[in-house]
């Protein structure tokens, strides 16, 4: 470590991975920072980082009595979701990364931005941050190190990873980790690149300090590097919440969903079943991410690789996702939302009246009546998983939990059901394939197009969107016990805009039929697309909906369907050839039935 500067601190004397040391002397050879902190996850180095993120302007103390342990960050306005026209894949060939990515050959890339980190910690201190996705002790997890000169980012990765001594120790000797590394620049958009180079198993992100930008173990490792890694290892890395169902006879049953980004999985993981479903309990076991393997008993066990929630603020109350308030009441981070007249947060559609005047995401003056909104559409909250009251006791269990039902859903206006149960695995692949969903704010770019976004994967595939499709469909032969399929939308909507389906909570009305079919407990009904509930299937009671509504909400119209078809070529096209012959033939099937 000599070639560091003096006021260096040095790795802990338990803590040195010699090849983790050798990385960090050759990174802070480039990126030259005044000093080094080798992060040892503990109480005190949290409180000393956020004193100091206090007080040079990073955090904001929010009021203690209302939100203690809290803070509000500001990001740069032009700073504020994932960039996905600059997030790259650099496999050796393009073809690896596919159509659906950003390529960059990685020698081209590892140039370009060493010349962006050269000297880019000057002045600055460098924070080496290791820590693990997945249970402490599972088969599943891996180890990352994340090398950053961003203080909200070691706090951030503190909560939603498993951060710390803990990863030294689970990586021992070892040479097999991730190598992350993150530099915030001077935040010019034209120096913003997030670039995974999967052979290396290694991360370089610079230029923005923001979520999935910059928690380079969540879409980045969990996600880009993960895929490519269960593609080559044999296992599921997914974009997908994990919740247990639990009946009044104590059984526990438990389903992975993947809706796009800003789609519905952390409300859906966190749903309170409504009053009807007295005795049952929703237990979260994560609300994004999903690691799956097949077990020796022959069925698919998920482990959520996080540690914590980065959830969407808007939108969020305690009529909508009471757990996620109770959640972040204490030790959490809020990033753009807006702050009230006596220092607590707020954000669109929170519970009470609409407050006269407020700071905005921005920190300008507010006022209520205003036509721009008081918190960034994707202001978000970064809360301990273990703050949720409906966490769930398998949460830490290295082994995961046993799926019996995968659910893709998207923001559909038109066409896709409240839900449908797929005929098999390959067909159920092929709508999870297919998956529509209008975009939100959670990347820049317009919002509210309708785009593909398979199995809600399109910005996070590491690599060949056509060989993932194959993956996906060769873990058939590997499944003894595969979990059923389904396609859900809460998203439909009637000829004046307004969503057919109540949502949230109510959402465990669908949920229920899904496992009871999963467990061919109850019976439905067959159509051309797949399996739909009869009536009298999906409870009803005590909700106040129109048999009308529901039948729109629930309605196959083959004109749409034929229209989705259609609309599915163009995808079909941009995959190419390497799209798998089966999920040609269930389009052909399909077009063939609808006649
Ligand atoms: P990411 O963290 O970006 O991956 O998002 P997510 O998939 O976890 O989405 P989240 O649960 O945070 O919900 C995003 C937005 O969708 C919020 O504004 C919610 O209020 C809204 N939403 C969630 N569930 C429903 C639902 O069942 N019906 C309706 N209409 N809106 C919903
Ligand atoms: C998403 O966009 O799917 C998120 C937020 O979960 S981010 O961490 O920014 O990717
Ligand atoms: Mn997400």
């Amino acid at each position: 470590m000599t070639a560091l500067r003096p006021n260096t601190t040095p790795p802990p004397p338990s803590a040195p991975n010699k090849h983790a040391e050798q990385w960090v002397a050759q990174i802070a050879k480039m990126t030259q920072p005044d000093s080094i902190v080798w992060c040892d996850g503990s109480r005190e180095e949290k409180k000393r980082l956020t004193e100091l993120a206090v007080s040079t302007g990073v955090l904001h103390p929010l009021n203690p009595e209302k939100r203690p342990g809290c803070y509000l960050s500001r990001s740069n306005p032009n700073d504020v979701a994932r960039v996905e026209h600059l997030t790259f894949i650099c496999t050796p060939t393009k073809e690896e990364a596919g159509p659906t990515n950003n390529w960059m050959a990685p020698k081209e890339a590892y140039d370009k931005l060493a010349k962006l980190f050269e000297g880019s910690m000057k002045g600055k201190t460098m924070y080496v941050v290791p820590y693990i996705m997945g249970p402490i002790g599972s088969p599943f997890s891996k180890v990352g190190v994340e090398i950053t000169d961003s203080v909200y980012v070691v706090l951030n990765m503190r909560i939603m990873t498993r951060m710390g001594q803990v990863a030294w120790d689970m990586l021992g000797e070892s040479n097999d980790f991730n190598r992350g590394l993150h530099s915030t620049l001077d935040l010019d958009p034209n120096k913003r690149f997030i670039c995974h180079f999967p052979e290396d198993n290694t991360i370089w992100s610079c230029g923005s300090g923001y979520g999935g930008n910059v928690l380079l173990g969540k879409k980045c490792l969990a996600l880009r590097i993960g895929s490519y890694l269960g593609k080559k290892e044999g296992w599921l890395a997914e974009h997908m919440l994990i919740l247990g169902i639990e009946s009044p006879d104590g059984q526990i049953s438990y389903v992975a969903a993947a809706f796009p980004s800003a789609c519905g999985k952390t409300n859906f993981a966190m749903m309170i079943p409504p009053r009807r479903f007295e005795g049952w309990r929703i237990w979260t076991v994560g609300d994004d991410i999903a690691w799956m393997r097949v077990g020796s008993d022959g069925r698919l066990w998920a482990v959520n690789p996080e540690n914590g929630y980065f959830g969407v603020a808007p939108g969020t109350n305690h009529k909508s996702n009471p757990n996620a308030m109770k959640t972040m009441e204490k030790d959490s981070l809020f990033t753009n939302v807006a702050l009230t007249k006596d220092n607590d947060v707020w954000w669109e559609e929170m519970d009470g009246e609409v407050p006269e005047e407020l700071t905005d995401w921005q920190g300008r003056p507010w006022k209520k009546g205003s036509t721009e909104k008081a918190a960034h559409p994707n202001s978000r909250f970064t809360a301990p998983a273990t703050n949720n009251p409906s966490i769930s006791r398998e949460s830490d269990n290295p082994n995961g939990v046993p799926i019996s039902a995968i659910i893709f859903g998207g923001r559909r206006a038109t066409t896709i059901p409240l839900v449908l149960q797929s005929f098999n695995w390959a067909h159920g692949v092929y709508l999870g394939a297919m998956l529509g969903s209008e975009t939100t704010a959670a990347a820049t770019g317009k919002v509210g197009v309708l785009r593909r976004d398979p199995m809600a994967m399109l910005p996070f595939c590491g690599y060949n969107m056509g060989d993932y499709f194959a993956h996906w469909l060769s873990m058939r032969h590997k499944i003894t016990y595969p979990p059923k399929i389904f396609l859900v939308n809460w998203f439909r909507k009637d000829e004046d805009g307004k969503f057919l389906w109540p949502g949230y909570g109510e959402n465990m009305r669908v949920l229920k039929w899904i496992v009871d079919r999963a467990f061919v407990r109850i019976g439905g009904r067959e159509t051309a697309v797949g399996w739909v509930p009869r009536e009298g299937d999906i409870d009803l009671s005590g909700l106040d909906i129109t048999a009308e509504t529901f039948k729109k909400a629930t309605d196959i119209n083959v004109d749409e369907w034929k229209t989705e078809l259609d609309n599915q070529q163009e995808f079909f096209d941009l995959i190419g050839p390497t799209m798998p012959e089966p999920l040609r033939l269930q389009r052909d099937l399909l077009r063939a039935m609808l006649k």
